[in-house]
Order: C-alpha cells, then sequence, then structure tokens
C-alpha cells in the first residue's frame, strides 16, 4: 500500500512535506487536490482529515495525519533512516522543535499577512514591524549558526525556508538580515529536490503576484 499525500504544488506548507520527504528518503503517492474544485470538503476527504486541510498524508496503513510540521516529523520518525534532520538527542531535538514552532506560531504567520501586501491589501504598520522583530529573532538563531538549529540541517530549515523563500519571492527584503541571507543562499543548494520541489512553485507565484489581483 503507498503513502498518500494529498497536495498542491502551489500550497507552500505542501512543499514543506514534498521536501522533507526528498531529504528522508520516503517515496509519496502524490495525490493532487483541488481547492478551487472543493475536492477538500467531499465527505471521503473530511473522512480522512476533518479540518479539511491540505496537505494531508494517509499512511499505508490508514493512518491519517495533517498539519505540515506534524507529517514530516512522523515520516522522520517512522521512515527515517538516522537521526541528522531530527535528533533523537533531547536537546537537539528540543532546539528543532522550537524552530519548527517558531515557525508554525510566528514566522509563518506574520509572513502569510505581509503577504497581502503583494495581493495590493493595505497592511497594519504595528504587524509589519512585528514581522521585521521575528525575522531579527531568525537572524540571531543563525548568528555563528550554519543552519537554523546548529550546524546542518534539519527538519526545521526545511520549515523555514518555505517561509523565507515565499516571503522573499513576493519581495520582501532580506537585506536587513545578514545571516538570513547568507543561510537562504546556501539552504536553497543544500536541500535535495529544492529547485524541482520549490524554485518552479516560486517562479509561478512570481508571476502571479506580477500580474496582479485578478480583476
Ligand atoms: N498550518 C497548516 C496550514 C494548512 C493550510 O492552511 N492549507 C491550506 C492550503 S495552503 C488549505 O488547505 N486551505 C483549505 C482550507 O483550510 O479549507 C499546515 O502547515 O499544514
Amino acid at each position: 500500500m503507498p503513502i498518500d499525500l494529498y497536495y498542491q504544488p502551489g500550497s507552500a506548507p505542501c512543499r514543506i512535506v514534498l521536501l522533507a520527504a526528498k531529504s528522508i528518503g520516503v517515496e509519496l503517492n502524490l495525490k493532487r487536490t483541488d481547492l478551487r474544485n472543493k475536492e477538500h470538503l467531499t465527505p471521503e476527504f473530511l473522512k480522512l482529515n476533518p479540518q479539511h486541510t491540505i496537505p494531508t498524508l494517509v499512511d499505508s496503513d490508514g493512518f491519517s495525519i495533517w498539519e505540515s510540521r506534524a507529517i514530516i516529523t512522523y515520516l522522520q520518525n517512522k521512515y527515517g533512516k538516522d537521526d541528522s534532520l531530527y535528533p533523537k538527542d533531547p536537546k537537539k531535538r528540543a532546539v528543532v522543535d522550537q524552530r519548527l514552532y517558531f515557525d508554525a506560531t510566528s514566522l509563518s504567520p506574520g509572513a502569510r499577512y505581509a503577504f497581502g501586501m503583494f495581493r495590493g491589501e493595505t497592511l497594519d504598520p504595528e504587524k509589519m514591524e512585528s514581522l521585521k522583530k521575528t525575522f531579527t529573532f531568525l537572524d540571531t538563531f543563525l548568528e555563528g549558526s550554519e543552519y537554523v538549529a546548529g550546524d546542518h540541517y534539519t527538519l526545521a530549515d526545511i520549515s523555514i525556508v518555505l517561509t523565507v523563500s515565499t516571503l522573499a519571492t513576493a519581495g520582501y527584503d532580506l537585506s536587513p538580515y545578514k545571516n538570513i541571507t547568507r543561510w537562504y543562499a546556501k539552504i536553497q543548494k543544500t536541500l535535495p529536490g529544492y529547485e524541482d520541489i520549490n524554485t518552479k512553485a516560486l517562479a509561478e507565484l512570481k508571476e502571479m503576484i506580477r500580474k496582479g489581483p485578478p480583476k
């Protein structure tokens, strides 16, 4: 039985799972799920995930799980060949978890809000100031550190690069953050499958932004 991933290539959290699966070395059976056609609201899909979000993973034994970061830690725990992406040492793992939760609760919600700028929405300066602070925290985590949770890349880099690359592609200026800029240049070359999985989707995103919001 295959491991199914319900996904859409344009969705950033779906690309977190695609990239992580590549690094973990696990093969996924990709099931394209068109949100515009409400394929995530069918009774069959709601049985798998009552929260009706993609990505949703259904393992070969029928176990289903959603939330991109919960999916990638599950895949690593079940199928990972070694623990370099998600260390077993409690303290090292805690640092990776901290970065994953930081992305889930601070960085990516801020980035999602700022993305409104590129859809022509007027943004609250206070919220944009708060995003700046969040980026400054990430820059501090990277001070003297090659990757976001230490000297080699982990699941946390995969999660965070999706947030940073989406915002950077939309035109958010990373130049004030010297450590993020250095890390971002490197991680794009480091992650297996990055070009195929993320670069192409970001080029499409850029084109969408260039065309502007639908009339
Ligand atoms: N925090 C979630 C976000 C998932 C999410 O919001 N996915 C969007 C697509 S990018 C979705 O499924 N939206 C449809 C819905 O919520 O009904 C994750 O990381 O997996």
